[in-house]
C-alpha cells in the first residue's frame, strides 16, 4: 500500500509539475535537507531558495526540510532520482559504494584545503556530473564540509588504542577506515549521531569541528583529532524530468541562485572551521593535531583507500587524479 500511495504522489508531482511549467505558474518544490536547521549547508539552502524565488519573479517556491525532516539522509538521494521531490541535498560520497566516482572527496590527504579541494572538483566535476546525471540527477551546487578528524573519548596515539572501538561511519570508506585502527564501524546518519554516542551504539566518528558542534558531542566524548584528512561534499540536486521540463529562462535562474549559494557556502565552511574548534575547545574537548604515530598509521591506510578507490574506478578515477595533479 505504502509503495502505491508513493507512485501516486509521484504521478501528482509530476502532472502538477508539467502543468506548473508550461503555464508559468508558481511551481512549489519541497527540498529535503539531511543536516540541522542551524547547520550552515542548510542555511545556505535556505539563502539559496530565496535567490530561486527572486531570481524566477516568484516562480519557483522552495520550502526547505532540513534535519532529515521530510526525508532522512540515506533516503534523498532516491527521493530526488524517483521525483518524489523535485530537488533535495545529499552528502553524495554516502553513494560511493553505488557510483565509486562519487567517492573523489573521500581520498586521504589528496586535498585538504578548500584551495586544494577546489582544484580537485574542477578535475572531478565534469565526469562526476555525468555520472549523477545518468541516474536522473542535475547537479546544482555543491559546498565542502571543513577537514575531517576523529572523534574519541579518550587519548589516542596509535592503533593500539583504538581496537574494538565502536566507530560511527558515514560510508563504506569511513568504515574501511575505522577497520583498519581494528574498530568496529556503525553506518549512522548525522541527525542520529548523538542518539548514537548517548546509547553507546558509537563511541568514536569521523567528522568535522561542524557536526560535533551541532550534536554537541562533549557531552559523550572528550578528543578531537584534526586529521584533516579530507573535505567531502554536499550537493544540491534536481530531478533530471523536472529539470529538462523547466524553460531556459527558468533553468538560467536556478544556475545563477546555485553558482552564487555554492560560492557563499564554501566561504561560510572555511570562515566557520577555526571557530568549530574554538567551540569543541570551550565546551571542555581537547582538540589537537594527531601524533606522529598515529598519523603515519593514518597515511599508510590513506594510500591503500586510494589505491582501492582507483580499482573501482579505473581510467575515469585517474584521469581526475590526473588532471588534479596537472593543474
Ligand atoms: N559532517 C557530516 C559529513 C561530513 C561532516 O563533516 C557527517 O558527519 O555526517
Amino acid at each position: 500500500m505504502k509503495s502505491i500511495t508513493k507512485i501516486a504522489t509521484t504521478l501528482a508531482m509530476t502532472a502538477s509539475f508539467t502543468v506548473g511549467a508550461t503555464s508559468a505558474m508558481a511551481e512549489s518544490w519541497d527540498m529535503p535537507m539531511a543536516y540541522s536547521a542551524t547547520n550552515f549547508h542548510s542555511e545556505m539552502g535556505v539563502v539559496f531558495a530565496d535567490k530561486v524565488r527572486e531570481y524566477t519573479n516568484g516562480g519557483i517556491d522552495i520550502t526547505v526540510h532540513p534535519g532529515g525532516s521530510l526525508f532522512k539522509g540515506g533516503e534523498i538521494k532516491r527521493a530526488i532520482q524517483t521525483g518524489q521531490v523535485n530537488i533535495g541535498e545529499r552528502f553524495m560520497a554516502a553513494h560511493a559504494n553505488e557510483v565509486p566516482l562519487l567517492g573523489w572527496d573521500n581520498l586521504p590527504f589528496v586535498a585538504t584545503t578548500y584551495a586544494q579541494n577546489d582544484k580537485l572538483w574542477a578535475a572531478a566535476q565534469g565526469p562526476v556530473t555525468a555520472k549523477l546525471e545518468a541516474i536522473n540527477l542535475v547537479t546544482l551546487y555543491t559546498c565542502p564540509w571543513p577537514g575531517q578528524g576523529f572523534y574519541f573519548k579518550k587519548e589516542v596515539n596509535s592503533s593500539a588504542d583504538t581496537k574494538g572501538v565502536k566507530f560511527r561511519s558515514y560510508n563504506t570508506a569511513t568504515a574501511t577506515f575505522a577497520e583498519e585502527l581494528g574498530m568496529v564501524p556503525v553506518q549512522v546518519e548525522a541527525a542520529e549521531l548523538s542518539q548514537a554516542l548517548a546509547t553507546g551504539v558509537a563511541e568514536a566518528f569521523i567528522s568535522s569541528g561542524s557536526t560535533g558542534y551541532d550534536r554537541k558531542v562533549w557531552e559523550h566524548l572528550t578528543h578531537y583529532y584534526k586529521v584533516n584528512a579530507w573535505l567531502p561534499r554536499n550537493y544540491v540536486m534536481v530531478n533530471k524530468g523536472a529539470w529538462d521540463g523547466l524553460d531556459a529562462a527558468t533553468q538560467g535562474a536556478l544556475t545563477k541562485a546555485a553558482d552564487e549559494t555554492g560560492a557563499a557556502c564554501s566561504a561560510k565552511s572555511a570562515e566557520l572551521a577555526g571557530w568549530y574548534f574554538e567551540q569543541l575547545a570551550a565546551n571542555g574537548m581537547t582538540v589537537q593535531d594527531a601524533g606522529p604515530e598515529f598519523l603515519k598509521e593514518l597515511e599508510a591506510i590513506g594510500t591503500k583507500m586510494q589505491a582501492t578507490w582507483l580499482a573501482d574506478t579505473g581510467a575515469e578515477g585517474q584521469a581526475i587524479l590526473d588532471a588534479y595533479k596537472a593543474n
